[in-house]
């Protein structure tokens, strides 16, 4: 099976470098990192490390991964795998996230740091009560059973494409999320251990600024969601 990584960063230059280089030992054909302009060196970081870097000049998380996804769609993979740049997702466990596409029994596999074990001060408990509520709307509205809204997930490819995701920020992963169980795709979590980011700077739990504006999102988004079927 191709699988491509994709990883949003956003001035992450003392960690992209180690993301990229972990990744080594699981065979992916290559890592896209979808940067927005950082002021510091995480591109040319990155792209020491071995990844491919595409530039997107609007900010966000989700322009980011849709700049990635429209550079690999030239040559497109079986799967791609989600994942940030700062350190926190548990890299051991990308082979139990793409075996249940490769086996052809999941279309969507999210890594769930709910039934996972995450590190002291990994998750914040504003980002924890916002992970259970968005969850439990998405699973009353959408008829699914998710746990989590992490970062650190793998879809087909083919699949992820008929979702024709749109979400420019920080509402990306519940779109994908929604959008699967609302369209049928085969979805399935499984645990992931959650680490404290590796160094630098928090963009969106860390801060106040960052949980707000990422928790109005979300929740606007599981509504327009909602709304859609
Ligand atoms: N390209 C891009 N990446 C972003 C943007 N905002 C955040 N990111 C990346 O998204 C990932 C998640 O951001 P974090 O700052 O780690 O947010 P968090 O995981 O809630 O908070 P931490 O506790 O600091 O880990 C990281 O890889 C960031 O570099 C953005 O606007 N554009
Ligand atoms: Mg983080």
């Amino acid at each position: 099976m191709i699988t491509d990584a994709v990883i949003p960063a956003l001035n992450e230059a003392q960690t992209v470098g180690r993301v990229v280089e972990s990744l080594a030992p699981f065979g992916l054909r290559r890592v896209v990192v979808g940067d927005n302009g950082s002021t510091d060196a995480t591109a040319e970081i990155a792209r020491a490390a071995g990844a491919e870097v595409v530039t997107e000049p609007h900010r966000g998380y989700g322009a980011a991964c849709l700049r990635a996804l429209a550079h690999i769609r030239r040559d497109p993979p079986d799967a791609v795998l989600f994942l940030d740049g700062d350190g926190a997702d548990d890299v051991r466990r990308v082979p139990d996230l793409l075996a249940p596409i490769e086996r052809d029994v999941a279309d969507l596999v999210i890594g769930s740091r709910t039934l996972g074990r995450a590190e002291q001060g990994a998750i914040t408990p504003v980002q924890r009560f916002g992970n259970v509520l968005s969850s439990t709307l998405v699973n009353l509205l959408f008829d699914v059973k998710f746990t989590d809204l992490g970062p650190f997930r793998a879809a087909r490819w083919a699949a992820l494409e008929r979702l024709e995701m749109a979400d420019r920020d920080f509402g990306w992963t519940v779109e994908m999320q929604a959008k699967a169980a609302r369209r049928g795709l085969r979805c399935l979590e499984i645990p992931v251990d959650a680490h404290v980011r590796l160094a630098g700077e928090s963009k969106v739990s860390g801060t106040v600024k960052g949980s707000v504006k990422a928790g109005v999102k979300i929740l606007y988004t599981i509504g327009r969601e909602a709304l859609r079927r």
